[in-house]
């Protein structure tokens, strides 16, 4: 304890002790003292890469003081934590971010241009922590920097992948993938703890005995071989404005250090060191799926994994405190993001039950106060199954809890709804096929006290969709909605350092970004000639910026001056981005038939797509090929003078992000209504005053409710439509959409190219079912598109949208979406870290 430590000890460690030291000085001080200690380097051997390292060291140190204090404030209080349970945290780069957050950018700016080097130049140094692949995992990153900067006990829990997202390059047209191996330099944003391990089991069996008091238990026991050890990393995640620093706490699998004696004894070396290389495998590659479920063993080994060494964490915390095991749900709350940490609930029910001796409906009440479920879809492609033979193998003894808590659950039903057997087939947690299947999503609603979708449509169609009979037997307080959000400081104040300067001095202060509903004090502005100006002097700059980067990473040269209309996301068919680029080659085949003085009235418009497919998606990489073979045929005819030109922009990632957004005049939202359940890019466009073009789906709908009609380009068919229109696709001959299949005879033509590759891609809306209704919507996007021509004409008119969509921005912040899982899902109170 604290109070033991003699007061002279005390009074060195406050003596010596890492002051806060935010002054140029002493940035100095300590970057030249990295430079020369940890990279053992001197001033005539540094380059931009060093001295990244360098100032990314000092700003650790920094971090570390504040992580530090954030814990102690933790131990002191003993509050309620949360624990946000995420297989994907997409973060991106930290040190600017560290920077703005902590308030040192300026500083070590100067600190760094008397040293000889430009701070952007160091920035770009970093590589991006790209453990995650999309909407999902970057969400999860933009909620920890909320619950940091609104001093929440809260922990992330994740696994720390050797390799990140493949990066991608392009061949031909063609997507290929390199392993993102991400760690190959030292990582600065992470602190080994090399003493905080866990040994997780696999496989083995279970046995049944008596305890002292007459009770049956079980025991799982395992052999050695088959135990692997948990390390953690942790990563310190600073709030803005702030002292409080939250953690990450990410593991790395590695063998037993005790090796298996025996077969190096018998000679069986080889075998011996393939048990240890196995074991280092589980965290070794994030799965590069997204919204789709691949079921490899690996992947439920890489669940448990995490699942295991993180319970055993927290309840390892959860002991410390003496507090009886019926306030653990007072102390305790869990958030799975998604279903992949659900068997988390069948590992407290375990640890509670065969480990702690708990009753079972006592302990199993602790488990359901525990976990809170969040759902990211409804494409039935995505939802996990995992073969009931394989968690049997894997986790013996999960796979008999998990049929408990499913007979239990059954029986509970069967007595509110006797004889309706049908209902229970429809509920159960397994799946009667053969061979049969564990339901995830099921059980975790079953586990859970709370659930929610992302976005008000989303979590209205849960409800009415695949969560109805859950619905009809919790009733409907169980589910709820929590629209997603992001951190206004990485995709405002970081991205766009130019907007984010222009709005301080409008409003005066920085207070927007803490309280982002403080944007709509823009609106008062919107009239004045001279602000418009600036708005537009700073959307100029990012456009430069990005053209910048278009032509370092294409080769493309594009126009700064045209409009700027941006895809960026995972490639997929629900998205659409075929319907994108059909309908820039309709874009291109009007141009063509213009004369030269109709064209001079044309807006030009460059058209960028980004983003990666999963490398076993064939139809996406098809259209990434699609895009690409487009964009040579129109960026090399000089016919059309300069009024449309395509760009791909390869390896789209968080880094890239940054560059992109900011630079958009409209970004692209487009998929098949019901299908996108929230969307988080489309509120960073928007944010940054950026347009929407948009399907009536996910979260465009409540961007639209906030900044009105003006200011927003929604086209299509809506959610309740999609059912009868994909059945009339089914069964009935429905005629191609007349423009779409002249685009279609384009292709066919061999117009952009040997038209034979993309035959698998045009049968998905000819000889297909046309699922993503992409015929239906078509004329209605070129309408809106039109819309959008026109409107961009009038250069002031649309800034004054642009300035409205920012200002009514508020509600997407990600401190909004934390506020309200704190305070009606987690029960928590924030816990400021003391200033010392
Ligand atoms: C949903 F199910 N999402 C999944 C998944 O496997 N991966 C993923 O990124 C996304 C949704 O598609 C989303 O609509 C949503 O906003 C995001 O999760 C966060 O809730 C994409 O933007």
């Amino acid at each position: 304890e604290m109070s033991e430590i003699p007061k002279e000890t005390l009074a060195l460690w406050e003596k010596y002790g890492v002051g806060e030291a935010d002054d140029k000085e002493s940035f100095q001080k300590s970057f030249i003292r990295h430079v020369t200690t940890t990279l053992a380097r001197s001033v005539y051997n540094i380059d931009n890469f060093s001295a990244y390292q360098a100032t990314a060291h000092t700003v650790r140190d920094r971090l570390i003081k504040r992580w530090n204090d954030t814990q102690q404030a933790h131990t002191e209080v003993d509050p309620k934590r949360v624990y946000y349970l995420s297989l994907e945290f997409l973060l991106g780069r930290s040190l600017d971010n560290a920077l703005l957050n902590l308030g040192l950018k300026e500083n070590y700016g100067e600190g760094v241009k008397e040293l000889g080097f430009r701070m952007e130049d160091i920035l770009d140094e970093e590589v991006d922590a790209a453990l995650g692949n999309g909407g999902l995992g970057r969400l999860a990153a933009c909620y920890m920097d909320s619950l940091a900067t609104l001093d929440y006990p809260a922990w992330g829990y994740g696994l720390r992948y050797t390799y990140g997202i493949f990066q991608q390059r392009l061949k031909d047209g063609f997507q290929v993938e390199l392993p993102d191996y991400w760690l190959n330099f030292d990582n600065p944003w992470e602190l080994p703890r090399l003493d905080v391990t866990i040994d997780v089991k696999f496989c083995g069996t279970v046995n049944r005995y008596t305890d002292e008091t007459g009770k049956v238990r079980h025991v799982w026991v395992n052999e050695d071989k088959d135990t692997v050890q948990a390390v953690a990393y942790d990563v310190p995640i600073p709030g803005y404005g702030t002292k409080n620093c939250i953690n990450i706490r990410l593991w790395s699998s590695k063998p037993k250090r005790k090796f298996n004696l025996k077969r190096f004894n018998e000679g069986q070396y080889e075998q011996a060191v393939q048990e240890q290389m196995e074991a280092e495998n589980i965290t070794a590659v994030l799965y590069p799926n997204d919204n789709h479920m691949v079921g490899k063993e690996l992947r439920l080994k890489q669940q448990y994994f995490w699942v295991s060494a993180s319970l055993s964490d927290i309840v390892r915390r959860f002991k410390k405190s003496s507090k009886p095991w019926d306030e653990f749900s007072y102390q305790v709350a869990i958030q799975l993001n998604d279903t992949h940490p659900t068997l988390a609930i069948v590992e407290l029910q375990r640890i509670l039950v065969d480990l702690e001796g708990i009753d079972w409906d006592e302990a199993w009440k602790i488990v359901t106060n525990t976990f809170a479920f969040t759902n990211h879809t409804i494409l039935p492609e995505a939802m996990e199954r995992w073969p009931v033979p394989m968690v049997q193998y894997l986790l013996p003894r999960h796979m008999q809890i998990i049929f408990d808590i499913n007979l239990f659950f059954l029986q509970a039903v069967e007595r509110a709804y006797p004889d309706d057997r049908e209902l229970l087939a429809k509920l159960s947690i397994i799946e009667e096929s053969t061979p049969q299947f564990v339901r995830m999503a099921h059980l975790a609603i079953v586990g859970s006290h709370r659930v929610n979708g992302v976005a008000a449509l989303h979590s209205e169609l849960l409800k009415k969709t695949i969560f109805k009979d859950f619905v009809r037997y919790y009733g409907d307080e169980k589910f709820d909605n929590k629209t997603n959000g992001i951190t206004p400081r990485r995709w405002l104040h970081q991205a766009n350092p130019k907007l984010s300067e222009l709005i301080t001095e409008a409003l005066g202060s920085k207070n927007w970004l803490k309280n982002l509903e403080l944007l709509k004090g823009l609106k008062s502005h919107v009239d004045k000639v001279d602000f418009r100006k600036r708005w537009v002097t700073a959307k100029h700059s990012n456009k430069v910026r990005l053209a910048e980067y278009i032509k370092k990473s294409t080769g493309i040269i594009v126009n700064p001056n045209a409009l700027f209309d941006v895809q960026v996301k995972r490639i997929h068919e629900y998205k659409r981005q075929f319907m994108n680029i059909l309908g820039v080659i309709h874009r291109y085949n009007a141009l063509k038939k213009l004369t030269s003085q109709e064209r001079a009235d044309i807006v030009p418009r460059v058209v960028i797509f980004g983003g990666k497919a999963a490398p076993g998606y064939y139809i996406a990489k098809l259209v990434i090929k699609l895009i690409n073979s487009v964009a040579d045929v129109i960026n090399n005819d000089n016919s059309i003078e300069d009024t449309l030109k395509v760009v791909f922009i390869p390896d789209y990632n968080v880094s890239v992000a940054e560059i992109i957004i900011p630079a958009s005049d409209i970004s692209q939202h487009i998929s098949t209504a019901g299908t996108e359940a929230s969307g988080t890019s489309n509120m960073k466009f928007v944010l940054n005053g950026g347009l929407i073009l948009g399907t009536v789906d996910g979260a465009n709908i409540e961007i639209h409710e906030e900044i009105g009609d003006d200011n927003i380009f929604m086209f299509g068919n809506l959610a309740d439509q999609v059912d009868d229109l994909r059945h009339a696709h089914r069964y009935r001959n429905i005629p191609i959409d007349p423009s779409l299949q002249a685009v279609i005879n384009d292709i066919e033509s061999g117009h952009f190219g040997d038209s034979r590759i993309f035959a698998p891609l045009i049968n998905t809306i000819t000889h297909g079912k046309d699922y993503y209704l992409i015929s239906d919507d078509f004329q209605s996007y070129l309408d809106a598109q039109k819309l959008v021509d026109e409107a961009y004409k009038d250069k002031e008119e649309w800034t004054k949208k642009s300035i409205l969509c920012s200002a009514n921005m508020g509600k997407f912040s990600s401190d909004r979406a934390i506020q309200e899982y704190a305070e009606q899902i987690w029960n928590i109170d924030p816990v400021p870290a003391k200033r010392s």
